[in-house]
């Protein structure tokens, strides 16, 4: 019988190696990101909101960034990290935000230090920072309103994207730190890992570290971990890769006036049955 099992995020943070997250925005790239051997996915705010063709600007509602990662959750064994945004406005917000993620099944949710409305960090526009404090406290809210022990949550701070530099970054960190966060996400935008390697070095070991190096790509996987990371998240090279891949066959099939010259190099309608595990479904009326 079809089984729909998962492992909670707390649990592949126990195994101790570089812990590697792929940005998806669908189950099927889910399934895709465990068979590659990613050990989460993060459900990326800026990957779903691109998929409904929106911009990443807090105009989904909590409701929908939650159905699209619950959806996720309950077709893949790994376990989803929910981007959770803001929290989605102040603190009652983000209990009630803790109340509907846990109940859905999500067992990992990651909030940062914007204000509601965001706009995603790349964005050409003004990143204004939430009050230290009022952040911790939205941290601290979080950790009180979850309902098991495992439940995990991560800070963000945007504070290398505020340009307010590493110390503050540090400073933020330590707070959201001692206010429960099991994580901490120091996001750069910069083109090189120097900031973040002066944040490692500043850093108490309060709790992990976790990064996304969309503009630092270089920075291999082996020597992240040597550097001190706990997590790495590759947010959106999915989607940019399926970008790519849509574009090239859609023209290309319209050019040549029929996809034969496509055949090959396309997976095969089996290939997405077995994703889909079509057998196994079709075992049960069997
Ligand atoms: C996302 O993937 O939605 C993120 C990472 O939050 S970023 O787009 O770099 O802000
Ligand atoms: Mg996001």
């Amino acid at each position: 019988m079809i089984k729909q099992s998962y492992v909670p995020f707390r649990r592949v943070m126990e195994r101790g190696d570089l812990v590697r997250v792929a940005g998806v925005h669908s189950a099927l790239g889910g399934l895709l990101a465990g068979e590659a051997g990613f050990d989460a996915v993060w459900a990326s705010s800026f990957e779903i909101s691109a998929a409904r063709g929106l911009p990443d600007a807090s105009l989904l509602t909590m409701t929908e960034y939650l159905e699209a990662a619950a959806n996720i959750q309950k077709a893949i064994p790994v376990p989803v990290v929910a981007d959770c945004d803001t929290g989605f406005g102040n603190s009652m917000n983000v209990a009630h935000m803790v109340h509907e993620y846990e109940r859905a099944g999500i067992t990992a949710i990651c909030i940062e230090d914007k204000l509601f409305p965001k706009i995603n960090s790349f964005a050409v526009a003004e990143q204004t920072l939430l009050d230290m404090d009022a952040f911790a406290h939205k941290i601290a809210t979080a950790k009180a309103a979850q309902s098991t022990p495992g439940f995990y949550v991560i800070a963000r701070t945007e504070a290398l994207i505020s340009g307010l530099g590493v110390d503050e970054a540090v400073r933020r960190c330590r707070a959201y730190a001692q206010a429960g966060a099991d994580a901490v996400l120091v996001h750069s935008k910069a083109g090189t890992n120097a900031e973040i390697r002066r944040f490692l070095e500043e850093w108490d070991d309060l709790c992990p570290v976790v990064i996304v190096p969309t503009t630092y790509p270089d920075w291999h996987a082996d020597d992240i971990a040597k550097a001190g990371v706990s997590v790495v998240i590759y947010a959106n090279q999915g989607l940019r890769a399926t970008v790519e891949s849509l574009r090239s066959t859609f023209r290309s099939i319209r050019e040549q006036g029929s996809s034969a010259h496509l055949e090959r190099r396309i997976v095969p309608v089996q290939e997405i049955f077995t994703l889909q595990r079509l057998q196994e479904w079709q075992e049960i009326n069997a």
